[in-house]
C-alpha cells in the first residue's frame, strides 16, 4: 500500500512529507494505522545526527496510537478493529530479560529493532523509487501507516481518544514509570526534578500521585515554571538565578539532599549535579534523558562511596502490553491528566513546526494528528 510519512532524509535535515510505500504484515506482525503521534525529544536527537544508532533514511516518531487494520499469520493478540499504542520496549514475555523481574528491557527483537529492521531483517518502508527506509524504534509513528511485531503493540479500550493517549506511548509513561516502578518513591520524600518539559512534569504528576512531600522543579526556562506547578512542584529553581553553587543550593532546599532526583534534560552536567544534590548516606538519582554521542557522565567516587545511588530507566520500567492499557485507564479515571500538556496540535504536513517548537521551548508535547 502507499502512506503517507515524514521522512528523515538526512542527519540534521527537516523531515519530508512524502508518500512511501509500505508493505503488509509478515507472520507475527501487525498493520496499524496511526490516529496521532507526539513528538519526544528523543526524536529530536536522532533527527539531528546526535543519536549513535540513528539511521537515513528513516521515519522516525515513537509516541503513537492507533487501529489495527490487519494481523499476519499466527497473530493472537489483537485483531483488525482493535486499538493499539505502539511500543519500543516491547513485551514478548518469553524472553531471560521478560522472565527476570528486576528489568522492562525485553530483548527478543532489540538487534532488530536498532538497525531500524523488523524481526526477520528487512523493511517494509521504501519510497516511491524503491530505495528501503529504515524503521526507527520500532514504531516509525511519523507516518499514517506503520507495521509492528506483535509484540509491540499494547491492546487499550476504544473510548480513549488517540490525540491524547498517544503521550502514554512515552512521555507520560517514562515520567510516572520513573517515579513508581524504577525509584519506587515513599511518602514525604523531598525530590528535585532537572528538566520540566514533556517527560519532567509526567515526574512530577508521578511524584505527587507517590506523596512525595516536596518536589523542587529545575529548568533554566522560567516558562516552564506554571505548568510544573499545576501538577504539583512545590518549589522552582532556575539555575541562571541561584547565586553560587547550584548543589549546595538544592540541598540546602531539601533540608540535607534529595531523596530522589531525577535527570530529565539528557545534559550530562546536569545529571552530575542531579546525583551530587541527592541525600548524603541514601539518596538516588534517576538518568532518564538520553545524552549524544561521545556524550559521558562523571563525578567523583566519593558520592558513591557516601551512599548515593546513580540509576537509569528506560520507558519508566514499565513493561508495555502489562502497564500501557492501565495508564490509560488511570488517565480515563482522572487519576492522571494529560491534557494540558498538550499544547500544541498540528497536522502532519506541519511536523516541522512541532520541532521548531520544541527548540524555542514554546510546547510541552506537540502531537501529530492524521
Ligand atoms: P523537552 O525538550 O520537552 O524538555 C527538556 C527540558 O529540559 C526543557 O524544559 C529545557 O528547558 C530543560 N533544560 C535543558 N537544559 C537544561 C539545564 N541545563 N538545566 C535545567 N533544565 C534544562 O524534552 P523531553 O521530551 O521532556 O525529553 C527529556 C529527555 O528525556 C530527553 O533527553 C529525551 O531524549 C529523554 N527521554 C528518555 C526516555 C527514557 O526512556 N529514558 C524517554 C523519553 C525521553
Ligand atoms: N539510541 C540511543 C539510545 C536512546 C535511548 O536510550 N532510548 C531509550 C528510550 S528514549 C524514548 O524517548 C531506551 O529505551 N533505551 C533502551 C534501549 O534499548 O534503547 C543511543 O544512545 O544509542
Ligand atoms: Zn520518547
Amino acid at each position: 500500500m502507499r502512506t503517507r510519512a515524514a521522512v528523515a532524509l538526512e542527519p540534521g535535515k527537516p523531515l519530508e512529507i512524502m508518500d512511501v510505500n509500505l508493505e503488509g504484515p509478515k507472520a507475527g506482525e501487525v498493520l496499524v494505522e496511526i490516529k496521532a503521534t507526539g513528538i519526544c525529544h528523543t526524536d529530536e536527537f536522532t533527527r539531528s545526527g546526535a543519536d549513535p544508532e540513528g539511521i537515513f533514511p528513516s521515519i522516525l516518531g515513537h509516541e503513537g496510537a492507533g487501529v489495527v487494520l490487519e494481523v499476519g499469520e499466527g497473530v493472537k493478540s489483537v485483531k483488525p478493529g482493535d486499538h493499539v499504542i505502539p511500543l519500543y520496549t516491547p513485551e514478548c514475555r518469553e524472553c531471560e530479560y521478560c522472565l527476570n523481574p528486576k528489568t522492562n528491557l525485553c530483548q527478543a527483537i532489540r538487534a532488530t529493532q536498532g538497525q531500524g529492521l523488523m524481526p526477520d531483517g528487512t523493511t517494509r518502508f521504501s519510497m516511491l523509487d524503491g530505495t528501503p527506509i529504515r524503521h526507527y524504534m520500532g514504531c516509525s509513528t511519523f507516518a499514517n501507516h506503520t507495521v509492528l511485531p506483535e509484540i509491540a503493540v499494547a491492546k487499550v479500550r476504544q473510548d480513549a481518544p488517540f490525540d491524547k493517549i498517544c503521550y502514554i506511548g512515552c512521555g507520560v509513561t517514562t515520567g510516572i514509570g520513573a517515579v513508581i516502578n524504577t525509584a519506587k518513591v515513599e511518602i514525604g520524600s523531598r525530590c528535585v526534578v532537572f528538566g520540566l518539559g514533556g517527560i519532567g512534569l509526567n515526574v512530577i504528576q508521578g511524584l505527587r500521585l507517590a506523596g512525595a512531600d516536596q518536589i523542587v522543579g529545575v529548568d533554566i526556562n522560567p516558562a516552564k515554571r506554571a505548568m510544573a506547578e499545576h501538577f504539583g512542584m512545590t518549589d522552582f529553581v532556575n539555575p541562571n538565578e541561584v547565586e553560587g553553587d547550584l548543589v549546595a543550593h538544592l540541598v540546602e532546599l531539601t533540608g540535607g539532599g534529595a531523596d530522589y532526583s531525577f535527570d530529565a534534560t539528557g545534559n550530562v552536567q546536569v545529571m552530575r549535579t542531579a546525583l551530587e544534590c541527592a541525600h548524603k548516606g541514601w539518596g538516588e538519582s534517576i538518568i532518564i534523558g538520553v545524552a549524544p554521542a561521545g556524550a559521558e557522565i562523571s563525578t567523583r567516587p566519593f558520592q558513591l562511596v557516601t551512599g548515593r545511588v546513580w540509576r537509569g530507566t528506560a520507558f519508566g520500567g514499565a513493561r508495555g502490553r502489562t502497564d500501557v492499557p492501565k495508564i490509560v485507564d488511570w488517565y480515563m479515571q482522572g487519576k492522571i491528566e494529560i491534557d494540558p500538556m498538550i499544547t500544541h496540535t498540528l497536522s502532519l504536513e506541519e511536523i516541522n513546526k512541532g520541532f521548531e517548537l520544541m527548540h524555542e521551548g514554546k510546547s510541552i508535547r506537540a502531537v501529530v494528528v492524521y
